[in-house]
């Protein structure tokens, strides 16, 4: 499927590993994804939805905003810890990284957790649309692989026995929760662009 002259879309983050995933799946379909260089407020909230709404709507409000563009919030819901780091993904990444991960589960045996995805789409004029991905694995007990980023070296999908940081681009991008979000969105610009 390609799209009819869907024009670029912009993708507001800091994460190149993001760009790189999403741009490869939307490429096919002709729909070029650009960096969007601007500062997003993350809000402090319970959930991702509410993280990249309060966002959006700030950057509604200022205004000055050329064309459509997606914002992705991710995290990590490890269920041992209660859904920890979650919300909080970015920041434990930063501080703690994998490795405090790894010593907060020490060696229990519940490793379940579920990466997710929000992904906001801002449509000038139209509002804002949301997109839900999650992928549901464990964690493991050390950190393997160099592909990826960030949690990839921790997150063993299910029916897997290697973490995404074990697999190559394509392979995490047919499991990942950021894909299964990609796919709603594009279901939804297929829709639009009718
Ligand atoms: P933005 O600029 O787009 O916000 P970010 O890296 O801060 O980039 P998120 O807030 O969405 O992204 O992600 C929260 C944390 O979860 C962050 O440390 C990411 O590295 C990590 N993360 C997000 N998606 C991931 C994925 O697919 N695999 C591994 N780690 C991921």
């Amino acid at each position: 499927m390609v799209m009819k002259d869907p024009g670029p879309i912009y993708l507001l983050t800091g994460n190149t590993g993001k760009l790189k995933e999403i741009g490869r799946w939307l490429q096919p379909l002709g729909v070029e994804v650009r960096l969007m260089e601007r500062t997003f407020l993350e809000a402090q909230a319970d959930s991702l939805e509410e993280v990249i709404l309060t966002g959006m709507e700030v950057m509604e409000k200022e205004g000055d905003i050329e064309g459509p563009f997606i914002k992705d919030d991710s995290g990590l819901f490890i269920d041992a810890l209660g859904g920890f780091p979650g919300v909080y993904s970015a920041y434990v990444q930063r501080t703690i990284g994998n490795k405090g991960i790894l010593d907060l589960m020490g060696d229990r045996n519940d490793r379940g957790a579920t990466f997710r995805t929000v992904i906001g789409l801002y449509q000038p004029g139209e509002g804002i649309t949301l997109l839900r991905g999650e992928c549901p694995g464990a964690i493991s007990f050390e950190e393997r692989g160099k592909q990826g980023f960030g949690y990839d070296p921790i997150f063993i999908p299910r029916g897997e026995e290697r973490t995404f940081a074990e697999m190559s681009v394509d392979e995490k991008n047919s499991l990942s929760h950021r894909i299964r979000a990609i796919k709603g969105l594009i279901d939804y610009l297929s829709r639009c662009s009718g």
